[in-house]
C-alpha cells in the first residue's frame, strides 16, 4: 500500500513518530545547553521551534488548491487522487533532457530526511520532517544550457482527478518557478516522503520541491515537468494577484504583504492562545542563502 493514514500504520511503526521528536529535544536540548553560555535565550527557543509537527497537524492542514481551498479540503478530497504510474518530463535548456517514470526519475538518488521549518505566506508555520534528494543532483544530470537561468515546475493538469481544476481559482496548471543559484543550492529539496513514509497525497504526492527558506507557495506540489528556461517564468500566483505574491518569495519579516504583516507567524499545533513567534529573515536559514540576494532590493524584488 502506498498511501497510509495513521490508522493503517502498524503500532510498531508509530512509534517512528514520537522516538523522532523524543531524539531531536535530545538534541535540541544538547545543542541549546552548549549554546546557552552565548545567547541563552534564543538558542532555548529556536531549539522549540525546531520541534517537528506531528503526522496529524502536518497531513491535516494543508494547501493544494487543485483539491479545495479550505485548510482540510485536501485531507478530505485527495485519498483517491492515483499517483502512479506518474511521468516526469524534463525539458528546455538541457543537453540531457527526457521523460521519465517516477521510479526511473528518482532512482539515481539516495533519499535523505531533513527537517526543515515550513513558513506559507499566510503567516502560520510548521516544523516537517520531509524525505528527498537536493535539486541539484537533477540538474547536474540534465545539463543546462548556458541560455538555463530559471527553472519552471509545473503540477500535473487533470481536472478529472484534480476536481478543483475545473473551477477558476488559479490559471491551471499551478506553476513556479526558481533562479538557477536557487535551485542549485543544496537546501532546494525534492520530497518524496515525510515522517520516512511516502508523501500523503494531501502533501503534494509522489514528488514535490521545498525551499524551506521561501513561503510555501513556492514548494510546488505533485509535479510533472522541470523545464530550464531563459526568460524568468510567471507563476499562477504571480498571474493572480502581481502586487501580492512576487517571484522571489523570500521569508521577509521587513516587507509586509499588502493585506498583513509578516513580522510573526502562527506555529500551527501551538494551540489557540499559543503566542505568535517572530518571523525570521530567510526563515531562519539566512547565513546559508543570503548571499544569493546580495545588492538585490528585497522591496522591489519580493
Ligand atoms: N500544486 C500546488 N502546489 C502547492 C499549493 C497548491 O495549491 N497547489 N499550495 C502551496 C502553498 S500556499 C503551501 S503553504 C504549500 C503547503 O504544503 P503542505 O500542505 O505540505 O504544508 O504547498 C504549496 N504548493
Ligand atoms: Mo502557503
Amino acid at each position: 500500500m502506498l498511501i497510509r493514514k495513521p490508522s493503517d500504520i502498524p503500532s510498531s511503526e508509530i512509534t517512528s513518530e514520537s522516538a523522532y521528536v523524543n531524539r531531536r529535544s535530545f538534541l535540541g536540548t544538547v545543542a541549546a545547553g552548549a549554546a546557552a553560555s552565548l545567547v541563552p535565550g534564543t538558542a532555548a527557543a529556536a531549539a522549540a521551534q525546531d520541534q517537528p509537527n506531528t503526522w496529524e497537524e502536518i497531513t491535516t492542514y494543508n494547501n493544494f488548491y487543485e483539491f479545495g481551498t479550505g485548510k482540510e479540503d485536501p485531507s478530505r478530497n485527495a485519498g483517491d487522487f492515483k499517483v502512479r504510474p506518474w511521468t516526469i518530463t524534463v525539458e528546455g535548456e538541457a543537453h540531457n533532457p527526457g521523460t521519465f517514470q517516477l521510479e526511473d526519475f528518482i532512482k539515481p538518488y539516495s533519499l535523505e530526511d531533513r527537517v526543515y521549518r515550513h513558513r506559507c505566506v499566510e503567516a502560520w508555520s510548521m516544523v516537517i520532517p520531509w524525505r528527498g534528494f537536493e535539486l541539484r543532483k537533477v540538474i547536474e544530470k540534465a545539463q543546462p544550457t548556458a541560455n538555463a537561468k530559471y527553472v519552471e515546475f509545473i503540477t500535473l493538469l487533470d481536472p478529472a482527478r484534480m476536481p478543483y481544476q475545473r473551477r477558476p481559482i488559479l490559471d491551471w496548471p499551478y506553476n513556479e518557478g526558481l533562479r538557477m543559484d536557487e535551485a542549485m543550492h543544496p537546501l532546494t529539496l525534492m520530497v518524496t516522503g515525510l515522517y520516512g513514509k511516502d508523501l500523503p497525497n494531501q502533501n503534494g504526492a509522489p514528488l514535490r520541491l521545498h525551499v524551506p527558506w521561501k513561503y510555501g507557495f513556492k514548494s510546488i506540489k505533485s509535479i510533472v515537468k522541470l523545464r530550464f528556461v531563459e526568460k524568468q517564468p510567471v507563476s499562477s500566483w504571480m498571474k493572480a494577484s502581481p502586487n501580492e505574491y512576487g517571484f522571489y518569495a523570500n521569508v521577509n519579516p521587513t516587507v509586509d504583504h499588502p493585506r498583513w504583516s509578516q513580522k510573526t507567524e502562527r506555529r500551527i499545533g501551538g494551540g489557540l492562545f499559543s503566542p505568535k513567534v517572530a518571523t525570521q529573515m530567510f526563515n531562519g536559514y539566512g547565513d546559508q542563502v543570503a548571499k544569493m540576494y546580495e545588492g538585490m532590493d528585497l522591496r522591489r524584488f519580493f
